[in-house]
């Protein structure tokens, strides 16, 4: 299936020729009826000579209407531009194709309508040189009559044309359903409809209310008046719900599939049309089905910030019509660049954001995001509409700029160092203390950031083989080696080690740069002192009694015993079964 829009000028005859090309009523309301004019959209399809479908929704004309005919074009890819053979190219033919042109449909028809009543000759050739300058450029033309039927076979013919050229729809996009109707079916609770533009959805699929982010389960389906289990892009699409009000469901929300959208208040954007200067203070904002006021705060000459009275879920590229409603007139196109935008608090953000936005233009980069947010997750970007395949996360799933990581890595760096250097007793620097001072937003960052020389043992990062004693427990250590120069196993007792001020704290600090050696608890030997007994050891008549291991090393049992285990651990002694030992 494909869907179009009609688009052009009050009572030219776009319902009429909906009509007669389906068979369909696209006016559903009585009041249109006995207007004889659209007010709000309508629906109606037909099969083509090809045997594909072709779904239209079909745009009210009037000026007033104008919020209708964008909320039905926002999501459509294509346009039947029609304009009456006796009524020419009037100004709702050039705003519709003004924002035709602003949310970028780049696929349409020219259809002259009314060619019973007048010449279509130079209706076609005005329309045409119109729409040459947009981005629908040089459509194919055809001139009708709904009243003979001239041209409708060949309108037919077209429009099978136009579907063969629509590019295919992605099916495996998360879906983002514009809400352009809801009702309530008795039995059955709240219907919407909309225009799936990408994606699948099924039944039994829980999708999240753009609004609020609940989920809600679909209960059934329905596409061109036929339930089905499953409908694929692009399609014109009725979704049963369950476990939500109508209320919640007007027009312009939107059901997506959850986690995929980030829903943002704030957007920059690149204006095409009225300079941004120009625009008015407060706009509205349309885009898919929705309208929203929004506040133009200009970013240069054709980018700026915008900010909406409510949170809609858009995607980097998301394209959009910017309306002034008091002027009821299309002020511009809009481009989405960024859909998380910095804030613009300290001086000179403003202008240094101008300069960044100049750069962009809206089509997802993520190397320049990377670039410009230095950090950010897989989840966030995919959010963002940038696809975050081909780079790999440095932590968890966070994505890193190369040059950002390599300045966080210095940093890191010297924050340890200067840790190590404030507090010579510690082990190195808490995690969560470098991750404050580096103002990083997850420890696993720290964490992935240690590299050689640095090291990470028990929640601290420390400098490998670089740590300086502080000056008082370095003098402490040099006076204990004196004292053990004699008797290098007489481990001090804790008067000793009171004396010289050496608590646990200047202990633990002492081991770990090598200087002294702890056998258990208190019980401290220089570093050389297990070698040393190894040779002792082995100068005695093997296998040899604790007791007499205690003698040889000139030294009691207090340090003879975990001594020995130590000796034992590394394999330099061996224990027999009798308690004895051997060395080798
Ligand atoms: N003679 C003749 N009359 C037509 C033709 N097409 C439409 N009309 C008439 O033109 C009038 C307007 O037609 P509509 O189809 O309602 O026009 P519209 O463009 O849908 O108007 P809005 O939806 O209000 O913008 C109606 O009276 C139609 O009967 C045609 O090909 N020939
Ligand atoms: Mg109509």
């Amino acid at each position: 299936m494909w869907v179009v829009a009609t688009a052009g000028h009050v009572d030219h005859g776009k319902s009429t020729l909906v009509r007669a090309v389906t068979g369909m009523e696209p006016d559903r309301w009585a009041e249109e009826r006995r207007r004889g004019m659209t007010i709000d959209l309508g629906f109606a399809w037909t099969t083509l000579p090809s045997g594909g479908t072709v779904a239209f929704v079909d745009v009210p004309g009037h000026e007033r209407f104008v919020p209708n005919m964008l909320a039905g074009v926002g999501p459509v890819p294509a346009a039947v531009v029609v304009v009456a053979a006796d009524g020419g190219w009037m100004p709702q033919s050039a705003e519709h194709l003004a924002a035709l042109h602003a949310l970028g449909v780049s696929h349409g028809l020219l259809v002259v309508t009314r060619a019973d009543l007048a010449d279509p000759g130079p209706a076609l050739r005005r329309a045409r040189a119109e729409l040459a300058a947009t981005g629908l450029g040089a459509v194919e033309a055809v001139a009708v009559s709904a009243v003979t039927g001239a041209g409708l076979p060949e309108l037919r013919a077209a429009l099978d044309r136009l579907g063969a050229r629509l590019p295919p729809p992605v099916v495996d996009a998360p879906v983002r359903l514009w809400v352009d109707r809801s009702f309530t079916v008795r039995g059955s609770g709240t219907v919407v409809t909309g225009t799936l533009g990408a994606g699948r959805l099924r039944v039994g699929d829980t999708l999240a209310l753009a609004d609020g982010g609940e989920p809600v389960r679909v209960r059934g389906l329905h596409a061109l008046g036929v339930a089905r289990d499953e409908v694929t892009a692009v399609a014109r699409v009725a979704v049963n719900l369950r476990g939500v009000s109508r209320e919640r469901l007007a027009r312009g929300a939107a059901l997506l599939t959850p986690g995929r959208f980030h829903r943002t208040d704030l957007v920059d954007v690149r204006v095409a049309g009225d300079p941004v200067a120009d625009l008015p203070a407060s706009v509205m904002l349309h885009v898919g089905a929705a309208a929203v006021p929004a506040r133009v705060r200009p970013l240069g000459v054709d980018t700026a910030r915008l900010r909406l009275a409510r949170a809609l879920p858009l995607l980097v590229g998301d394209r959009a019509v910017l309306r002034d409603p008091g002027r009821r007139h299309v002020a511009g196109g809009v481009r989405v660049l960024d859909v998380d935008p910095p804030p613009l608090a300290r001086r000179g953000a403003a202008a240094a954001r101008t300069v960044v936005l100049t750069g962009l233009d809206g089509r997802p980069d993520l190397a320049g995001e990377l670039r410009r947010r230095g950090l950010v997750r897989v989840a966030a970007l995919t959010r963002m509409g940038v696809d975050p395949a081909g780079v790999r996360p440095v932590a968890a799933d966070w994505l890193a700029d190369p040059g950002h990581w390599r300045r966080l890595r210095s940093a890191l760096a010297a924050e340890v160092t200067r840790y190590v250097r404030e507090h010579p007793l510690e082990p190195g620097a808490p995690v969560e203390v470098l991750r404050q001072r580096l103002d990083l937003p997850d420890r696993v960052l720290v964490e992935a950031l240690v590299a050689a020389p640095l090291r990470l043992a028990a929640g601290r990062v420390g400098v490998a083989g670089a740590a300086v004693l502080p000056e008082p427990v370095a003098r402490a250590v040099a006076r204990l080696r004196a004292d053990l120069v004699d008797r290098p196993f007489r481990a001090p007792e804790a008067e000793r080690l009171t004396e010289l001020g050496l608590g646990p704290r200047e202990i633990a600090a002492a081991v770990r740069a090598g200087a002294l050696l702890r056998l258990a608890g208190s019980v401290v030997l220089l570093p050389g002192a297990v070698d040393e007994a190894a040779r002792v050891l082995a100068a005695l008549p093997q296998p040899f009694t604790l007791s007499a291991a205690r003698q040889a090393l000139d030294t009691t049992r207090r340090v003879a015993v975990p001594l020995l285990e130590v000796l034992d651990g590394r394999g330099v002694t061996r224990r027999h079964p009798d308690d004895t030992r051997s060395v080798g």
